[in-house]
């Protein structure tokens, strides 16, 4: 006869909400992947949503909002100007992020443009803990030039460092010894590192960046679209903050920090939306009048009064201590079962997103064969998961030389949006990157047909080779 399972020595979590509304998704033949990868010339960002089964091409803008978001749309004030709202909205950033202004856009690249244009003059340079695509392009397209200080470990899939986010302080110093701090009108500090993959930055490197900065003179900016995520690591790993609220971590790292630019569709939980934070003035004053020009009045800025609310409302939301923990807890269960199985992803697990090291898992194809990119492909076709590329397609084209940039982090990712999907949902991507990773041999790589000039990899279209 059977023996009863012995008795659980510990005790499982579940998500702090339960499900009002469901939104059906449609399973796929292979036969259909198929033709559709095939429509969508080799790139998910070309595939019709309707032909996606669990869809983890990003975490933005794709949160599930709760019933008190949803009952803040119907409380839209769609005032030109003045909308309650927009106040609303000013007073959850004051509170939660500490910032004294803020500017309204339509999502987070509104305001990195409006930042660009205010702050960054031809021939300047612009440190940050790695690039992102839009920020980098809109300090390229005001005349800058980003240079990447992270630490050396960021770019080491294997590197078990708990801050992979953080500046390298002997380099951010020698680019500013080389340059003048003349030359550099802020530093950029992304909270976590998405590129990266997922990677925080800790309070004390976020301390000791603002001492040398503040040393000559020098703004730092964050990136906050993922500061709340990078508050829980904080509260997780770093020596003495265990206990600590995240919403107290997330205002103190805040205070290490001239203003942000913000992505509202990620960590405050809505589908659109962003802004452009700042505690001095005289540069609120200009942004404010910047904002009008393209993306809308300094009250709205491209956004609806409801959205606004929305996000109000989502703010005060995604720093609660049980949700934030759900969030990254959901990351964790999935990045760690692909561990327990060996399949090369990028350690520690991230905030927001579980990164595959297609450079690892298709280590018979050239960067130039673009493997990640591959790799996303497969796993769509295997199941009807959607992720993304986050390697040399992401990357792009170095603007003084034009050739293609060739990134040590050749990645997939596997980005989870907030509060969508089941634990059931994360076995079936799980099991299907396992699929995926055991027919790895002999997968193809492929050439890219298609590229257009900016942000190649939402357009790019490729063909087998
Ligand atoms: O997509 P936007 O324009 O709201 O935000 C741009 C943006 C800025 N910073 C960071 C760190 C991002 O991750 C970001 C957008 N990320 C996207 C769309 C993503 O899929 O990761």
């Amino acid at each position: 006869m059977n023996q009863p399972a012995p008795l659980p020595d510990r005790r499982s979590w579940a998500e702090p909400w339960k499900v009002k509304v469901v939104e059906p998704v449609r399973l796929t033949t292979r036969e259909q992947r198929d033709a559709a990868i095939r429509e969508a010339g080799w790139n998910t960002f070309l595939l019709r949503s309707d032909d996606v089964y669990i869809d983890l091409l990003t975490d933005s803008g794709t949160s599930a909002m709760s019933d008190s978001q949803w009952a803040g749309m119907m409380l839209g004030d769609e005032a030109y100007a003045g909308s309650r709202n927009f106040y609303h909205l000013w007073d959850a950033v004051r509170e939660y992020y500490g910032y004294q202004y803020i500017v309204p856009t339509h999502q987070g690249r509104g305001a990195e443009h409006i930042l660009s244009r205010i702050l960054i003059k031809p021939g300047d340079v612009i440190p940050g803990n790695m690039y992102f695509t839009t920020t980098r392009l809109h300090q390229e397209l005001a005349g800058g030039t980003f240079v990447d200080v992270i630490i050396p470990e960021a770019h080491d899939p294997a590197s078990e460092h708990p801050f992979k986010g953080n500046v390298d302080l002997e380099g951010l110093a020698r680019v500013i010894a080389e340059h003048g701090p003349e030359r550099i009108p802020y530093v950029c500090l992304h909270a976590t590192v998405n590129m990266a993959g997922g990677q925080p930055v800790s309070l004390e490197n976020a301390r000791a960046v603002r001492e040398l900065t503040a040393k000559h003179g020098i703004r730092v900016f964050m990136d906050a679209t993922r500061a709340v995520e990078n508050a829980y690591f904080i509260q997780q790993r770093e020596p003495g903050q265990q206990g600590r609220p995240v919403a107290a971590i997330l205002k103190e790292f805040c205070s290490l920090t001239d203003g942000c630019t913000m992505s509202g569709k990620k960590d405050p939980l809505v589908n659109i939306g962003g802004w452009l934070a700042m505690n001095d003035e005289t540069l609120y004053e200009e942004a404010s009048n910047l904002v009008v020009v393209f993306e809308g009045l300094h009250t709205y800025g491209g956004m609806a009064g409801r959205d606004m609310e929305a996000m109000a409302r989502g703010i005060v939301e995604s720093v609660q201590d049980d949700h934030i923990r759900a969030r990254i807890g959901q990351v964790e269960y999935l990045g760690h079962k692909l561990i327990g199985w060996g399949i090369p992803v990028v350690k520690p697990i991230g905030g927001h997103a579980v990164y595959l090291d297609a450079r690892a898992i298709y280590d018979h194809l050239p960067q130039d064969q673009f493997p990640a990119q591959m790799l996303a492909a497969q796993l769509y076709l295997d199941s009807g998961v959607r992720a993304m590329e986050r390697g040399i397609v992401s990357a792009g084209r170095d603007p003084a030389t034009g050739d293609h940039r060739y990134p040590r982090l050749e990645l997939v990712r596997l980005t989870i949006p907030r509060r969508v999907y089941t634990q059931a949902h994360m076995d079936v991507v799980a099991e299907s990157v396992a699929a995926v990773y055991s027919q790895r041999a002999n997968t193809p790589g492929l050439r890219m047909v298609h590229e257009p000039k900016y942000l190649r990899f939402f357009q790019a279209r490729f063909e087998p080779l």
